[in-house]
């Protein structure tokens, strides 16, 4: 046991592993992993989070060169702190409401009961001072639980999804108490300014606190709220993607749907904030009203299966299956359809082979925090072919203007961003990639890794260019 020793802990929902056999663990695909896993290694740090099996207890066990630290949750737990209040009410509020969140007062009394175990375990596992770095939506309340517990801790929390306007946050009936459990942290970091902006005036209207620039004055110290936008292991994929055998795979992707002139490409979880049907409505109605002919064109959707007993998630998997099925039963032809829909999970070689391929990239999120595809794309994309299609509503817009800019509601204006996007000259395409490569490899995840630790260390603001 290394309890009450770890100078630097990560406290997500998930621990950074996926298991592969009966004591074999894999790492977690996914960048932020990737960033953190050199500051754990470097300052004895340790990950506190679930296993994501319900019901196991495991003992604190080290993997890849990292301490992990399993917090146990029950299948009722799962069902409602897990699906419940972080996924059918806290998900949908934060995201526009583009589903109706449900509130119930059972989902929010087991949200507050497993963060108060996370902050427990963190409590313990925390050396004397130590840095401790909270994720995400899933643990709201642990910043304050913990402080309370552990008041010399540097606490920071990040949100990886929008933190909405006043408009929406008012409806929740526990609002006070999710910016009070934020308020126990020294840095709450968002991605867009917007967030950031959201969070303080919410704060002031709510709490009656005051705030000047971005900091919160509380009576014995202060909160800083800031932005600090995600992004990608750009290095790690564009090295992957110049190996011989993923640009092979490139080519036989294109090969095997039938060599197209044109392959779009989706990939995103099956989550109804993505604007999946959406684009494939635009896509549609390219082929019913003959601006794109058949087999001139495929669109690849990979929708990877998540939150699967989540109602909504059910509906939005009938719905999409549907328009998948109506489509290629008009437009297809015997052994070639216009749209190849994969409901499966890929390996990261496979997907990079997949951006590779794809002409167009089609990222049509109704909101997103960020949007990590959109980046990895771009650093799949060294020969400066390609077409990024992305939504105004997506974190990701604000770093990649030269993008096919869209309204995901407007479906006249996809259609016409994806027939310019198809149609453009490899010069024009050169130019926007070239200028969104450069944006994603200065600012890739190492960086925002460290410009939220060196801000939640030093106090100080990190310069934003
Ligand atoms: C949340 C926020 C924010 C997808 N299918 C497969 C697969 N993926 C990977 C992608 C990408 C990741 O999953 C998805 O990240 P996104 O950012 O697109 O979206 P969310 O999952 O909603 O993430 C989001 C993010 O947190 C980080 O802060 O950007 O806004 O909603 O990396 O490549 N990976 C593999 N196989 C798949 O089939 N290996």
């Amino acid at each position: 046991m290394r309890d009450g020793t770890s100078s630097f802990l990560i406290v997500a929902n998930r621990l950074p592993v996926d298991r592969v056999g009966e004591n074999e663990w894999r790492r977690s695909p996914g960048g932020l992993v990737t960033a953190i896993a050199p500051v754990m290694q470097r300052r004895d740090g340790a990950w506190l989070g679930w296993t994501g099996a319900a019901g196991e207890e495991l003992k604190p066990f080290d993997h890849d060169g990292m301490h992990l630290i399993p917090v146990p949750l029950s299948q009722l737990e799962v069902e409602l702190y897990y699906e419940g209040f972080s996924n059918a009410t806290l998900w949908p509020l934060y995201h526009d409401v583009v589903a109706t969140p449900v509130y119930s007062r059972v989902l929010w009394d087991a949200y507050k009961a497993v963060n108060d175990r996370f902050a427990r375990a963190a409590a313990e596992a925390a050396a004397p001072g130590a840095v401790v770095w909270v994720q995400d939506y899933q643990l709201q309340l642990v910043p304050a639980m913990l402080r309370k517990l552990r008041p010399d801790l540097k606490i920071g929390f990040f949100l990886h999804i929008p933190f909405p306007p006043g408009e929406l946050f008012y409806q929740l009936p526990w609002r006070n108490e999710i910016l009070e459990g934020l308020l126990g942290a020294d840095l709450v970091g968002f991605q867009r300014p917007g967030g950031a902006a959201n969070f303080l005036r919410l704060c002031r209207r709510l709490l009656g606190v005051q705030y000047l620039r971005n900091e919160i004055q509380l009576e014995d110290r202060t909160v800083r709220a800031e932005s600090f936008p995600i992004s990608v292991d750009f290095g790690e994929l564009d090295q992957l993607v110049r190996e011989p055998r993923v640009q092979q795979r490139a080519r036989e992707i294109r090969a095997e749907l039938g060599d197209p002139e044109h392959m779009l490409l989706g990939v995103d979880r099956l989550d109804y904030t993505k604007g999946i049907g959406q684009r494939l409505k635009a896509f549609g109605e390219l082929l019913d009203d003959g601006s794109v002919k058949p087999g001139e064109a495929v669109f690849v959707q990979v929708a990877t299966p998540t939150r699967e007993r989540v109602a909504e998630y059910i509906r939005l998997r009938n719905d999409i299956e549907l328009r998948v099925g109506r489509i290629n039963g008009e437009h297809g032809m015997l052994g070639r359809h216009p749209i190849s829909y994969l409901h499966q999970s890929y390996n990261k070689e496979e997907l990079a082979a997949l951006y590779c391929a794809a002409d167009v990239m089609v990222v049509t999120p109704l909101r997103d925090g960020m949007n990590l595809v959109a980046k990895e794309y771009v650093a799949c994309r060294h020969d400066l072919r390609g077409a990024l299609v992305l939504s105004e509503f997506a974190g990701a817009a604000d770093e990649m203007r030269q993008a096919y800019m869209v309204n995901p509601y407007d479906i006249a204006g996809m259609k016409r961003a994806m027939l310019a996007a198809m149609r453009a000259t490899p010069h024009e395409l050169a130019r926007r990639m070239r200028s969104l490569r450069r944006r994603v490899a200065s600012h890739n995840v190492d960086r925002w890794a460290s410009d939220f630790l060196t801000a939640l260390e030093s106090g100080e603001p990190v310069p934003t260019e």
